[in-house]
């Protein structure tokens, strides 16, 4: 039987990457793996996990860490912040991982599901019409969840909210159970309705303690 397998947010924890797509037992050229972006930033492998992605053929949706690099990359180098200079240092094969993440979509309508990294834009009907920042970023949206006040009529698979944790819901699957803050890493095979769990090797970043609502 043909299977996909949405995989959560990766961080760079290559080893935990691996293992659950191992899990799965994934065949290639008859299973489909996913995976909700964010694969950059925080943990230690971003390279490798590149590298699986691309070896493996993994169909991957920008994350804001991702968008936020392309974003920096775009923009002259005499305008970046210390910050941004930090983070773009830490990167291995920069023109590689860019030319790689360059490549992925905002959304990814498959058969099973819809693929987006942080969620939908409420009270917009066609996804072409919601804001690109808030696909890549979203938790609440006047102060409630955006999946409250969402519809869509197939199941929507997100990452991007480690301190909500799994959330399993018949149209909702949000798999970011922060395996790079050293929890696990979550996926999904909506063939068989199932969820496959890879507990983090160990505690790779401190979570972010600002509000929910930020851009982490
Ligand atoms: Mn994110």
């Amino acid at each position: 039987m043909k299977r996909s397998l949405f995989i959560g947010d990766v961080h760079g924890c290559y080893n935990e990457f691996a293992e659950i797509i191992e899990l799965f037992g994934f065949v290639k050229g008859t299973d489909t793996l996913y995976q909700t972006g964010d694969i950059i930033n925080k943990g230690p492998s971003v390279l490798k996990c590149i590298q699986l992605i691309e070896d493996l053929g993994i169909q991957c949706v920008l994350g804001n860490h991702e968008a936020r690099l392309l974003k920096t990359l775009n923009t002259p180098k005499l305008e970046w912040t210390e910050k941004e200079r930090e983070r773009i240092k830490k990167i291995k094969e920069l023109d590689f991982v860019s030319s790689v993440i360059s490549k992925w979509p905002l959304w990814i309508d498959t058969p099973e599901a819809l693929l987006v990294h942080a969620g939908l834009e409420p009270f917009k009907e066609k996804l072409e019409d919601m804001s690109p920042d808030v696909l890549v970023s979203i938790r609440m949206w006047n102060s409630k969840p955006w999946y409250d006040l969402v519809h869509w009529h197939k199941p929507v698979v997100f990452g991007h909210w480690a301190k909500k944790g799994l959330l399993i819901r018949p149209l909702f699957k949000g798999l970011d159970s922060g395996c790079v803050y050293g929890k696990e890493l979550t996926a999904w095979c909506p063939e068989e309705d199932r969820f496959y769990t890879v507990k983090a090797k160990k505690t790779y970043a401190e979570i972010n303690k600002t509000a929910y609502s930020d851009l982490s």
